[in-house]
């Protein structure tokens, strides 16, 4: 019997004998490897250096200016019935699709190195991490993957005795956005990557693997694979207490999984420990409770926006060993972007002397890539290979009406329903027209890999299942006033949300029911230190005829799946909606 090293080895050969690549490297993950790719890349000009003195080891790479972001049209979910992907997937028959890419890779890798670069999502010693194996032609991914996953000889020894692993072949191609595909095989435990170097739609391990892939897996084998980031709360009597997010692409998840809470809390003693800002897996433990590991090993976080203001844990880990993606730079080749500070920059995302009349100086969807060890609030069990038990879930939103700063979900269900109708605003992160609202059930819609009403249905499965679950909550920290400005504060001041979360999950605070949900009562979020105090009623108030409104939207849209759509949901759906009437 052949060993998963031979398999590995045959397909990597099988491979090589299509794409044709020069020469084929498997990757140790080690500092010696790293280091030449990056010298390698220096001299090619895919690397440029930034200010050694202030950013040791921190590099940036322009991409090219058609590539970059997600490309969610040609994203396809390939699986033998349709039905099976759903109506929130594209889906192509796997034989067409296979036949498509094989074309696009025929030959892709002449005078190109083949990388192998072995992976691990999760603590390599946990038994809820799942391996991989990519196989690309891009340095650069080779640099983030090692930033972003646990990658290289530890990886392998463990695909060796474990022997699975999901399978992504990539290849940059020529950049053409007409000759580029983000190709899913879930039946397959495989993707396929084509003519595109972007993060999410080149470094296989994070979107493709680590949520659609593993969705679809997390279903078979009874968890969850989500896009939430995990956060751990510590109050000032030392005990800390974790909880979970999904907010779509660019809603703040980094900022929240690493915020620094407001002075009065800090002075209390209470302190904040980053698990995971994108991807968080799931998996009922013994006890009855969910249990949480980030499959992620980096961060992959949007620049413009980040500052000392808005995220200061997050601007003290950028200025080491960092690869930045389509940001400025300032004249002393400094990295720059919006919202940093207000030096100028020199030159622009695209390497031109930057010219107002170009647009942003950094592209609204430029990026860092940095390990998770450079957080400062990088938190001690983020390497638990049991993963940190989960008290809350949050799903969250961008909505400038309707939603309230926050609600607790009266049980599991209808916090699955509050998750199915969670709806924001189109944001940068992925190509297409920015600022329109959209459903994004559990922020999900671009990641599950698998037909929606079926995922509710396993939503409600692993609840059922659990005997301590996590209670849910949905928060909107970006209500508007009549004058369009944002009345929460945001940023460290939702730690003032957090707060009132934790106390309800320890039973520690009253609410007031509502049909929609329960919201806090008057004071019972703390703001009285803060200098101005937002419009606590408009944030809290629930209007029901706007709220009859939305349930109706919110049917309209669950009937969009079909039959398949959970009777359980429905039903809650029109009890919410009969309570309100
Ligand atoms: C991301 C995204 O890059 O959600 O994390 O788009
Ligand atoms: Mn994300």
């Amino acid at each position: 019997m052949s060993s998963t090293l031979d398999a590995l080895t045959d397909w990597v050969d099988q491979v090589a004998t299509h794409t044709k690549p020069e020469r084929i490297v498997w990757c140790d993950g080690s500092d010696a490897e790293n280091q030449a790719l990056v010298e390698m890349m220096l001299a090619n000009g895919e690397l440029v250096s930034l200010n050694a003195k202030t950013h040791p080891n921190c590099y940036l790479h322009r991409s090219d200016p058609d590539d970059v972001a997600r490309v969610e049209h040609l994203t396809f979910v390939c699986t033998q019935e349709q039905a099976d992907a759903g109506p929130n997937n594209h889906w192509m028959d796997p034989a067409k699709a296979h036949a498509l890419m094989d074309e696009l890779f025929a030959g892709c890798m002449a005078n190109r190195t083949l990388y192998v670069v072995p992976y691990c999502m999760g603590p390599i010693d946990s038994p809820m991490a799942r391996l991989g194996v990519e196989l690309t032609d891009s340095p650069y991914v080779v640099a983030n993957m090692r930033l972003m996953t646990r990658m290289g000889q530890a990886a392998l020894a463990r695909i060796e005795a474990e022997g699975h692993f999901v399978k992504g072949l990539h290849s940059t191609g020529e950049l053409d956005p007409d000759r580029r595909y983000i190709m899913h095989f879930p039946e397959e435990l495989s993707i396929m990557s084509f003519g595109s170097g972007y993060g999410g739609n080149a470094l296989l391990g994070k979107k493709c693997h680590a949520l659609r892939i593993a969705s679809y897996q997390a279903r078979n084998e009874g968890w969850l694979a989500e896009h939430m980031l995990i956060v751990g709360i510590e109050n000032p009597q030392g005990e800390v207490r974790y909880i979970a997010g999904a907010f779509p692409s660019a809603c703040g998840k980094t900022n929240l999984a690493m915020l620094i809470p407001p002075q009065v809390y800090r002075e209390e003693g209470w302190k904040v420990w980053t698990v995971g800002d994108d991807i968080c897996w799931l998996h009922p433990g013994d006890d009855g409770r969910l249990y949480a590991i980030n499959p992620e090993a980096g961060f992959f976080g949007v620049a413009p926006g980040t500052s000392a203001g808005t995220n200061p844990n997050a601007l003290a880990m950028l200025d080491q060993d960092t690869i930045f993606t389509n940001v400025a730079v300032t004249e002393d080749d400094q990295p720059w972007w919006e919202g940093l500070d207000d030096r100028s920059p020199q030159k622009d995302w695209q390497g031109r002397d930057f010219d107002p009349a170009n647009g942003p100086a950094a592209h609204p969807n430029s990026r860092f890539t940095v390990s998770m060890k450079r957080c400062p609030s990088y938190s001690d069990q983020a390497e638990n290979p049991n993963g940190v038990p989960i008290d809350a879930i949050v799903f969250g939103g961008r909505r400038a009406h309707l939603a309230p700063l926050v609600m607790e979900a009266h049980d599991w269900v209808h916090g699955v329903l509050v998750g199915a109708a969670m709806a924001s605003e189109t944001t940068a992160a992925a190509t297409g027209e920015v600022g329109v609202v959209r459903r994004d059930p559990m922020a999900m819609k671009p990641f599950c890999g698998y037909h929606f009403a079926d995922y509710w249905q396993h939503w409600l499965g692993v609840g059922a299942q659990l005997t301590h679950p996590p209670k849910i909550f949905q928060v909107n920290w970006f209500r508007r006033d009549d004058e369009g400005r944002f009345i929460w504060p945001g940023f460290g001041d939702n730690m003032r949300v957090l707060e009132w979360i934790l106390d309800r999950c320890a039973e520690k605070v009253a609410a007031k029911e509502t049909p929609v949900g329960a919201v806090p009562t008057q004071g019972a979020i703390r703001v009285s230190d803060l200098a101005e105090s937002p419009d606590m009623d408009t944030l809290l108030t629930i209007d029901p005829e706007a709220w009859a409104e939305e349930l109706i939207a919110v049917e309209g849209f669950l009937s969009e799946y079909g039959d398949r759509v959970p009777k359980l949901l429905i039903e809650r759906l029109q009890a919410v909606k009969k309570g309100l009437s």
